[in-house]
């Protein structure tokens, strides 16, 4: 019996399963004896490979379609009524043609196949932060994962009681045909369908289809932002714990920076950096004029490769227990797993069994996990874990961080002049392309807000939105930019990174709480270079200038660049951004 009345919720699913025809409908209500039962199941099946239950309990491995490892944004659309809402950076398709599209592909989908009704929270349930998803799927994978990504079960049908207000999300793994893979969203009906993918970003609906690209929307409609940011907390020796959210292109390290060791004479002295989210911030004005954030996910979806003791030992600590691994390499020896830069040398092991299932040995050249091959790990895994990861008021923020890959043209770290300033730094973020992506290397890639990708509207309608809310906000954060990548003139990272990127997060919250100053440039406020830290570091004062310079050359270039850009973006972009441009061009006469 279904355990809830909800008709809003109870009708939809009748006309769902009309559609999909699943042999069966199956509830989750989150308890370990229905999970332990579908894990066993996924198990015979073969969708699951059990792991080492010594060294790595409650632990699987699962292998997707060689053709389905990614997101696919060719694929992601938003469907909105008028086309000029979606903005010229979504694939757009008119909401009826889209259902009627999906509605016959979803015909007779889940023949012979259960169908799995999962309620979930993004947020703490009850709390002013959250907002509750069902999701329908016949993937036992994707009801594995989802309830370590998210708050799932009964509590969620019971905070929701008789509401039609919840974000409707049907999945069918369906063929897996790639010709007839679909991600779309409809914004305007809280609805999101997937279909011929059985791949985390693509199937799991609660995280960057509802948490990012029909969040972004709502917020927009009711006065908060969902934005793609980690959020941490930093806590100096004085016990006074400060907040940051932070927004980065993908491959710029952000589960790294979300999971922090700060470095050993920072330990000495008392420092703590407390992880509340990796992936993914909601932000609201509370009532004391300051912005809140809480991460609305329950776990991890992290990239393995490159993940190890050093690199980021709090999220391979993280995996060590209740963890689903996707497409990474699998030990025979051992029944544990593998991928690269997990160990070196001869700690590598000598034969694995690579995502495609074939016997690799080691010194073959082709990888044996794929290079986005992922962890599903429970964030109550992380060591670092902040105490307010489960406060339903979330935590305030006083710097936001926006940063990208560049060799040259951005400096360690800047501060915006002002809220209006920042937002424009924001929509200017770029990654240059390294030798590991596939296409030319040094290519400027913008990804304002790192919500290229994310954004389930206009995105100059998303620029004016945080325009509007800083007008809302009485306490603003101050907005920074980094640079963790510049490189020298051989090309080699100057830069040390990792954990020694507290040196520039403390001066960071030096300035958001007025406790250091800093030196006017072209493109906004840079530090002293004697008030970051460098004790212990193998980085001199001239380095960090180095660091710091801004080449008025280049920056005279990243102008045109952005001129180019803004461009796509016609009359809706802002004055104010238009504006901020040209105090830029100005400053760099
Ligand atoms: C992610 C992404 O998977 O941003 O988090 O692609
Ligand atoms: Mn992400």
């Amino acid at each position: 019996m279904a355990p809830t009345q909800n008709k809003a919720v109870l009708s939809w699913i009748d006309e769902m399963a009309a559609k999909a025809r699943p042999a069966s409908i199956v509830w989750i209500d989150g308890s370990e004896a229905q999970l332990n039962a579908l894990r066993r199941q996924a198990v015979d099946e073969g969708i699951l490979i059990q792991l080492n239950q010594e060294k790595l309990p409650g632990c699987y491995l699962h292998r997707t379609d060689p053709h389905d490892v990614a997101r696919v944004e060719d694929r992601t659309f938003i469907c909105c009524r008028h086309k000029e809402n979606a903005g010229p950076t979504n694939n757009w398709m008119n909401p009826q043609e889209m259902y009627d599209k999906l509605y016959a592909l979803f015909d007779g989908t889940m023949e012979g196949r259960t169908m799995y009704v999962i309620p979930y929270s993004m947020g703490i349930v009850g709390s002013p932060f959250a907002k509750y998803g069902i999701e329908l799927t016949d993937s036992i994978y994707v009801v594995l994962n989802m309830t370590i990504m998210t708050r799932v079960g009964r509590q969620v049908l019971d905070a929701l009681g008789d509401s039609g207000d919840y974000i409707k999300g049907l999945h069918s793994y369906g063929t897996l045909d790639n010709e007839n893979k679909y991600i779309a969203h409809f914004p305007e009906d809280n609805t999101i369908i997937s279909i011929n993918s059985n791949y985390g970003g693509n199937v799991l609906l609660g995280k960057k289809c509802f948490a990012l690209r029909i969040a972004s929307y709502l917020g927009q409609q009711e006065g908060w932002m969902a934005e793609h940011m980690l959020i941490l907390g930093i806590e100096n020796p004085q016990g006074e714990v400060r907040y940051l959210s932070a927004a980065f292109p993908s491959a710029c390290g952000k589960t790294n920076l979300a999971m922090l060791i700060p470095p050993e004479g920072y330990r000495k002295a008392g420092w703590k950096v407390w992880c509340v989210g990796d992936d993914i911030a909601w932000l609201r004005v509370g009532p004391d004029g300051r912005l809140w954030a809480v991460n609305p996910e329950y776990g991890f979806f992290g990239v393995a490769p490159g993940t190890n003791a050093k690199s980021n030992f709090n999220a391979l600590e993280s995996t060590k227990k209740n963890t689903i691994f996707t497409n990474v390499a699998y030990n025979p020896a051992d029944g544990t797993v593998w991928w690269d830069g997990l160990s070196k040398g001869d700690d590598i092991p000598e034969t694995l069994i690579d995502w495609n299932g074939l016997e690799w040995h080691r010194g073959d050249e082709k990888k044996p996990a794929h290079p986005n091959s992922r962890f599903t790990a429970p964030a109550k895994n992380c060591p670092c874990l902040s105490p307010e990861f489960d406060n339903p008021q979330g935590v305030p923020i006083s710097a936001i961080i926006f940063g990208g890959r560049r060799a040259k043209t951005a400096p360690l770290v800047y501060q915006s002049r002002s809220w209006e300033h920042g937002v424009f730094v924001g929509s200017t973020m770029a990654s240059e392309t390294t030798a590991a992506a596939a296409g030319a290397v040094g290519v400027v890639r913008r990804d304002p807000m790192a919500m290229l990708p994310f954004c389930g509207y206009h995105m100059a309608d998303y620029w004016q939105h945080w325009l509007d809310m800083g007008k809302k906000i009485a306490h603003q954060p101050k907005i920074f930019n980094v640079n963790w990548f510049r490189l020298d003139d051989e090309g080699n990272f100057i830069w040390p990174g990792f954990g020694d990127n507290l040196r520039v997060l403390e001066w960071i919250m030096k300035r958001c709480f007025d406790e250091v100053d800093a030196q006017e440039t072209p493109i906004g406020y840079e530090p002293n270079p004697e008030d970051i830290n460098l004790e212990g570091l193998d980085v001199t004062v001239d380095t960090l200038k180095e660091l710091l310079r801004v080449d008025p050359e280049l920056w005279r270039q990243e102008v045109a660049g952005i001129k180019e850009f803004y461009a796509k973006f016609g009359d809706k972009l802002p004055e104010e951004l238009k504006h901020q441009l040209s105090i830029l061009e100005e400053n760099l006469k």
